[in-house]
């Protein structure tokens, strides 16, 4: 680095130490050869944000600054559909979505969402890490986008309500529940006799609470850093599936960078990937009592009769059908027979 440039860095360090005042503002952006951006629909108080500004910072210094990622938590830069619309175009550069919504162009993408598939963490980490996640990424691959090698945790759902806990898979029925945008999220529930209604996740503080629809599901990580005890009233423990996030990136912006940029991003990525899992792992186990104390009241149904629902309503038949003999396979030698 050369001596004026380290000079205007420690400038611009002292200037953010005094709050922002004083001037060479620019010393950053203007050191960075490339500057992308990184966009994602969790709070900032999410372990998935938390791990990416280390991951940000990481990349900037072992890049010596040739590298700056920018975060935009929170649905800043627009909901999901729309994120998913501006990777493929390049509008942004990075994104992580769910496997299950992004299966509105990768099919396959959903099919670690199917429902009581994954009984806990370890059987998940070796199905993502290994077999089944390498199909994903090569059908991913195939539509045109660029995916990290380690998957994101978002966690175990479980499922909220400001009406009434869900104790069996009749108290499903009729329920008015949001779900993500995603053909498997509306099928099982339709399966479950429940009223699935697709929104964003931009949109579920809102839609809740001015009661649109009476419940919703996410880890409990997120049932906190959301804040989405605010307006529920009911926390079932019905850990209906495992839903995690590929951090995606546009290929053309990728392909740009230099093979020795790619290493030092990408290593980086998946190291935070990692720490990410361990975080969001252990907030969804801690987390409860938190909760508790905020006014959520629990309960913990017992998971066989639900199963039991989705198999006589032909929903394992049915998407088995859809993903196809190769991918139910790689499915079920990792979580068991599923039909
Ligand atoms: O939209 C949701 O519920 C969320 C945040 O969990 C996903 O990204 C699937």
């Amino acid at each position: 680095m050369s001596f004026s440039r380290r000079a205007l860095l420690k400038a611009s360090v002292a200037s953010t130490a005094l709050g922002g005042l004083g001037a060479p503002l620019v010393a950053r952006a203007q050191a960075a050869e490339f500057a992308y951006k990184f966009a994602n629909n969790l709070p900032d108080s999410h372990p998935l944000n938390a791990r990416a500004k280390e991951m940000s910072d990481a990349i900037r210094s072992e890049s010596q600054g040739r590298f700056d990622l920018q975060i935009f938590p929170n649905n800043q830069l627009g909901s999901d559909t729309d994120m998913l619309s501006q990777i493929r175009s390049g509008g942004v550069e990075f994104f992580t979505l769910s496997g299950l919504i992004l299966a509105t162009l990768v099919p396959a993408a959903s099919i670690n969402g199917i429902g009581f598939a994954f009984a806990d963490y370890p059987t998940v980490w070796k199905a993502m890490d290994g077999d089944l996640g390498a199909y994903v990424r090569g059908q991913i691959t195939k539509a045109n986008l660029v995916v990290m090698d380690k998957i994101w945790d978002n966690g175990f759902r479980q499922t909220t309500s400001s009406t009434r806990p869900i104790n069996t898979p009749e108290d499903f029925k009729g329920f008015k529940i949001r779900v993500p945008v995603s053909p498997l999220w509306t099928s099982m529930f339709k399966a479950f006799d429940a009223s699935p209604a697709s929104i964003n996740f931009s949109e579920v503080y809102s839609a809740l609470q001015t009661r649109i629809v009476e419940g919703q599901e996410n880890p409990l990580a997120l049932i906190s850093t959301a804040k989405l005890y605010e307006v529920q009233k009911y926390c079932s423990l019905t850990n209906h599936m495992w839903d995690g996030f590929w951090f995606l990136a546009n290929r053309r912006a990728w392909e740009k960078l230099p093979e020795d940029l790619r290493t030092i991003v990408a290593k980086n990525i998946n190291a935070a990937a990692l720490k990410e899992r361990g975080d969001t792992e252990k907030l969804n186990a801690t987390v409860r009592e938190e909760l508790t104390g905020k006014g959520l009241v629990f309960n913990a149904p017992v998971a066989a009769p639900f199963r039991e629902k989705l198999r006589s309503a032909g929903f394992y038949a049915e998407w088995k059908g859809k993903y196809g003999d190769q991918a139910w396979e790689l499915l079920e030698k990792s979580v068991g027979k599923l039909s």
